[in-house]
């Protein structure tokens, strides 16, 4: 039975990757942060008590910044592959907190790199590094492909930057199967609730429920690569099985703005939606409802969304669009999940939600709103 260490269990990737590899007959330790409340939801699906004697599922508690803890879990599970989801996946965080986003996103990659050389397992343990198109900042060539050059536009891209050149280089130094999947963005209904996406969705959802009036957006104008987190996550997979560690652009070869997400979502909740005005005061006013079911909160003429400064960035990443052409001729790779198709699960999943929250606060009971 093989052994794969996933770094990031609790997050949207490491939930699907988890119950993929879970479904190909593997072990499956994942690595879990200490928090003062429970932060397993995602896999709370495919849990298994430690108590069980067949357990395939296995939580060790443990941090990217902990070398000690890291190497201590690698020589206890022996993996067979190591993914490193685990990280401060957030750009604009990335700002606020920017040495501890290198420290877990830049040296956190590296202190696994060591832990697998320090213990002699360079020839056993194969490794992911989640790289992204992030590293490709201030674009410098359309679309982007893995010879595209780099301009990192964050503290979050820098560090990543550093993850992806250490991985390499521990490839070439040491003939460790070291790859970077070099992924677009990519979401779903577990996709955290403060990245654009979701934010849109659970908004609309939130909006036409009639928990929260209107939804604060930052630049409406960037553009994404959007794909869906299941075709990536398969992805990472495939990248360990090949003969040769080779370093992959994953994307859909498809771009849209936060603006037609808007849109595409509002749709999705049973509205149909106009935007006006420019930069920060644009906004988006309710033309007509189409589902009174999905949206009884709503009338014609409200607002549902308006700009807010503060969601904008200290540098801007504008525009990304992935050519996943070698994944294609490589490896067979296509995303089978279209940006409409994803929108549609994330509203269907996100109404469900607010469905739920707007009858519990009916009841007398508070829910938690705010997506920030
Ligand atoms: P999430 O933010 O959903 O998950 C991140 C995971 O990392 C969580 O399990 C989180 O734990 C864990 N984590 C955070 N800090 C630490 C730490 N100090 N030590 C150990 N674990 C930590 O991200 P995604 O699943 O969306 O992304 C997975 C990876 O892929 C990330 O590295 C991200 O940067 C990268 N990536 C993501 C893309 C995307 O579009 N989703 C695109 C390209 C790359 P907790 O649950 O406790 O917070
Ligand atoms: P990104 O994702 O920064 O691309 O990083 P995010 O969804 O946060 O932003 C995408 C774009 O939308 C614009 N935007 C807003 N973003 C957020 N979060 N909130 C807002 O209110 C808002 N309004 C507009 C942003 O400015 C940006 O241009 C994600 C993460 O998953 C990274 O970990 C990953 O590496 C990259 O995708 C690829």
């Amino acid at each position: 039975m093989k052994k794969a260490l996933i770094t990031g269990v609790t997050g949207q990737d490491g939930s699907y990757l988890a119950e993929l590899l879970l479904e190909k007959g593997y072990e499956v330790h994942g690595i879990k942060r200490r928090a003062s409340s429970f932060n397993t939801q995602r896999v709370d699906h495919i849990y298994q008590s430690p108590h069980a004697k067949d357990a395939r599922f296995k939580l060790h508690y443990g941090d990217l910044t902990d070398t000690s803890n890291l190497t201590r879990i690698m020589q206890e599970v022996q993996p067979d592959e190591v993914y490193n989801l685990g990280a401060q996946s957030h750009v604009a965080v990335s700002f606020e907190s920017p040495e501890y986003t290198a420290d877990v996103d830049g040296l956190g990659t590296l202190r696994l790199l060591e832990a697998i050389r320090f213990l002699g397992l360079e020839e056993k343990t194969r490794f992911y590094q989640a790289s992204t198109s992030e590293l490709f900042g201030l674009v410098q060539e359309i679309p982007q492909k893995e010879t595209t050059p780099f301009y990192p536009r964050s503290p979050y891209a820098a560090a990543k930057m550093y993850a992806y050149w250490i991985t390499v280089n521990y490839r070439e130094s040491y003939g460790m199967y070291a790859c970077n999947g070099i992924l677009f963005n990519h979401e779903s209904p577990r996709r955290g609730e403060t990245f654009v996406t979701r934010k849109i969705t659970r908004g609309m959802a939130n909006i036409a429920q009639g928990l929260e009036p209107c939804l604060y957006l930052g630049n409406m104008d960037a553009l994404r690569d959007w794909g869906h987190a299941k075709d990536y996550v398969r992805m990472q997979w495939m990248m360990l099985q090949q003969e040769v560690a080779e370093d992959f652009v994953i994307a859909t070869g498809k771009q849209i703005t936060v603006r037609e997400f808007v849109r595409m979502s509002a749709e999705q909740a049973g509205m149909e939606v106009e935007f006006s005005g420019e930069g920060v005061d644009e906004i988006a006013t309710v033309t007509k409802i189409t589902d009174s079911e999905k949206a009884p909160a709503i009338s014609v003429g409200d607002i549902i969304v308006k700009v807010d400064p503060r969601y904008f960035r200290p540098a801007e990443v504008e525009t990304l669009l992935g050519d996943p052409a070698k994944a294609k001729e490589k490896l067979g790779w296509e995303c089978e999940i279209t940006v409409e198709e994803m929108c549609a699960e994330m509203v269907v999943s996100d109404l469900d939600i607010a469905r739920r929250h707007a009858l519990l606060k009916q009841h007398g009971h508070s829910v938690h709103v705010a997506a920030e």
